[in-house]
């Protein structure tokens, strides 16, 4: 197999394990090992996910709460807390993004990452994964292939904390005999509509005759189909937005406490985040701080100059101003520096677009 490095695009799908259940878990770890289902408690509630003990039984994401309670009446039942599983998700997809350059969020437990031109595309995506897991507690799995649409079914195979990598040629081996229906976006009613052309594995559905499936599904999604049973997809990561804002923070080893002993850290992020902007022409108008204590809330503080800047001696001198104002009141665990409403200077020719940077 040609190593990932040298794949023209390499894309990785990280969907974190079992996520709502895995974030209860953090906080009851005594539930650990049994089975375990989110669900609210109204008489039409369904399960939003389920530990995979209770899997064993049945249970899965969309089954009514009273089917569960049947399939498996020991399991523990909790009630959702979507506010906290977006703060979660939060601090993994942060984590993604201080790892990788072009990340795109596709729900709260999922986001794909670009690989491509990564000497070690691998070895990356496991240091993010260690990262997630000894900062945030979650295990995830991971799929890397040559396109997203391989990257996701490869996510799949091997979970939980599964870390598979296929080429095109692996997949369409590994795929090929499998029902039309494991390719995402080939739902049961295309799958009905195949097996009418006597198409029913992925490998049929990749060799049909385009003619064939433009006969039956139109002249844009016969050809599409044929595409996705080849394993093959032409789309980037969607991440259309032009950065608005750039930060640089860092999560410490131990937390520390008192301004003093930020200042070092604060005075190296503020170098990064001024190298890399002024590397590139853009300069912004406000400068923000942000801190999480070890309570793990969240502060952030901004001030808006008259004028824009990438100077590293003006942003150091006003997140320091910031910070002496905030004065945090607990031991802090991590901190960052921002500069935002970044100008179109030095974007255009250079864009390296992302996500817009939350701090
Ligand atoms: P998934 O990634 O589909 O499931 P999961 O993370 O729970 O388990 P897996 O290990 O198989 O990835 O969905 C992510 C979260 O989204 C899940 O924890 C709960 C929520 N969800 C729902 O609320 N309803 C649903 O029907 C699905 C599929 C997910
Ligand atoms: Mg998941």
């Amino acid at each position: 197999m040609i190593p990932p490095a040298q794949w023209p695009r390499c894309y990785a799908l990280v969907d974190m394990d079992a996520f709502y259940v895995s974030v209860e878990l953090l906080r009851r770890p005594e539930l650990r090992g049994l089975p375990v289902v989110v669900a609210g408690s109204g008489p039409r509630a369904v399960v939003t996910t389920a530990s995979y003990e209770a899997r064993r039984y049945g249970v899965h994401s969309a089954t009514p709460a009273s089917r569960a309670r049947r399939l498996c009446p020991q399991a523990v039942f909790v009630a959702p807390d979507f506010d906290h599983y977006r703060s979660c998700s939060a601090r993994v997809m942060g984590l993604l993004r201080d790892h990788f350059e072009i990340v795109e969020v596709m729900s709260l437990d999922e986001a794909y990452v670009d690989l491509s031109g990564l000497e070690r595309p691998r070895a990356s995506v496991k240091r993010a994964r260690a990262e997630i897991l000894s900062t945030c507690g979650l295990n995830c799995s991971v799929g890397i292939g040559p396109n997203k649409l391989i990257a996701k079914v490869a996510s799949d195979l091997e979970k939980p904390n599964g870390f598979v990598l296929l080429d095109q040629a692996a997949a369409r081996d590994r795929f090929g005999p499998l029902s039309a229906g494991v390719i995402p976006g080939v739902g049961p009613k295309t799958v009905q509509r195949l097996g009418a052309l006597r198409i029913e594995t992925v490998a049929q559905l990749g060799d049909a005759e385009e003619e064939r499936l433009i006969a039956a599904f139109g002249p844009r999604l016969g050809p599409h189909l044929r595409a996705l049973g080849r394993l093959e997809d032409r789309r980037e990561l969607d991440t259309a937005r032009l950065r608005k804002s750039e930060s640089r923070e860092t999560t410490f080893d131990r937390d520390l406490r008192g301004v003093e002993a930020l200042d070092a850290p604060l005075r190296d992020l503020a170098r990064r985040l001024c190298d890399d902007m002024g590397a590139r022409g853009a300069r912004g108008q406000t400068i923000g701080i942000k801190v999480r204590l070890d309570d793990f809330s969240t502060h952030t503080r901004a001030r808006t100059l008259p004028s824009p800047t990438a100077d590293y001696v003006l942003v150091l001198q006003v997140a320091r101003e910031l910070l002496l104002a905030f004065d945090p009141p607990r031991p802090v665990r991590l901190l960052g520096v921002r500069v935002a409403g970044l100008d179109q200077q030095g974007q255009a020719l250079n864009a390296r677009p992302q996500l817009e940077l939350t701090i």
